[in-house]
């Protein structure tokens, strides 16, 4: 059976269409990134931006900086993030914990290590916001790690941060419907998992090693795992000794053009040009930046 038969009938799980390896790179004040998603060789995942698995040390971190017309998403796998906006508002993100921040018109915020010992380790995704919502008013969702739902069965355990499995639903709005699951897989366990029809979904590994959809060999720790538009949803296997985690997360793509300038994505060069002077003027959403400095900065 090729891939496009196996994924092109009704019940049959996803392929895995391409593999990438995400190596560290530089980024912010003296941060380490491995980049899947954003880098150059894939340069947007419709409705997907930017995929960050991110290491922080101190002093290293992302200094003040604004964000236009997307949402970031944080989850913490170690260590913690203190973050600080240009409304005063202030808190850590700790391990399992989740930022997830509609920038909308503008934020302005900083994002350091919580101490200055240690390694902080997390993912950030940028999730892109169709034309008709890049100007709403910023928000933020956040979710404890004690809060964020959690099911197992077979051998499965799965953390419902967007979106619905196990018969968990998560209460995050996510304003391009979005899903975000984190899946730990004990040796031996099998999953099956619905992706709606039309959606883009990836996998990204975080520990141990599986084997996804159609793929002969196994994928291991750093690997992003772009899924097939044909099929049902995901089949994963642990077919090692160890555990597995990985996460998947999948999205309605917008189908809209994209034009980004580092941290502000919006649909036309004009909407850029636009953006740049809104944030050098403290005007349409950045007002608050004038005379706002986070405790970070000297
Ligand atoms: C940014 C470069 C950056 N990935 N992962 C340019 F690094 C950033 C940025 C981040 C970021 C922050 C955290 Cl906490 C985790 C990240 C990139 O802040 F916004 C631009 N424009
Ligand atoms: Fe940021």
């Amino acid at each position: 059976m090729t891939t496009s038969e196996r994924g092109g009938g009704g019940g049959g799980g996803r392929s895995v269409v391409r593999k990438y390896l995400a190596r560290p790179q530089h980024e912010g004040a003296g941060a380490v990134v491995r980049r899947s998603i954003g880098r150059f060789e894939l340069k947007y995942f419709d409705p997907f931006l930017v995929l960050d698995e991110f290491s922080l040390s101190a002093p290293a971190g992302f200094p003040d900086h604004p964000h236009r017309g997307f949402e970031t998403v944080t989850y913490m796998l170690q260590g913690g993030v203190r973050h600080e906006d240009f409304e005063g508002r202030k808190g850590t993100i700790g391990v399992g914990d989740l930022q997830w921040m509609t920038a909308g018109r503008g934020i302005v915020h900083s994002e350091m290590p919580a101490s200055s010992h240690g390694t902080h380790k997390g993912l950030q995704l940028w999730i892109n916001l169709p034309s008709t919502h890049k100007m709403i008013e910023p928000r933020y969702q956040e979710m404890a790690s004690e809060n964020i739902a959690e099911a197992s069965e077979g051998g499965v355990t799965v953390r419902v941060i967007a979106g619905e499995s196990l018969g968990i639903k998560s209460p995050i709005y996510t304003t391009t419907p979005t899903m975000f699951l984190d899946f730990t897989l004990e040796p031996g366990a099998h999953l099956q998992q619905l992706i709606p029809q039309s959606w883009n979904a990836f996998v990204y590994v975080l520990q141990g090693e599986g084997v996804f959809g159609n793929s002969r060999s196994s994928s291991t720790t750093h690997h992003l795992l772009l899924l097939g538009p044909n099929g049902d949803g995901l089949e994963a296997w642990n077919k090692s000794s160890k555990l597995l985690r990985f996460i998947l997360v999948g999205g309605e793509p917008i189908g809209q053009p994209v034009v980004q300038w580092g941290p502000f994505v919006m649909n036309t060069q004009q909407e850029i040009d636009q953006t740049i002077q809104d944030y050098e003027n403290f005007e349409n959403g950045f007002e608050n930046a004038k005379y706002w400095r986070s405790d970070d900065q000297d």
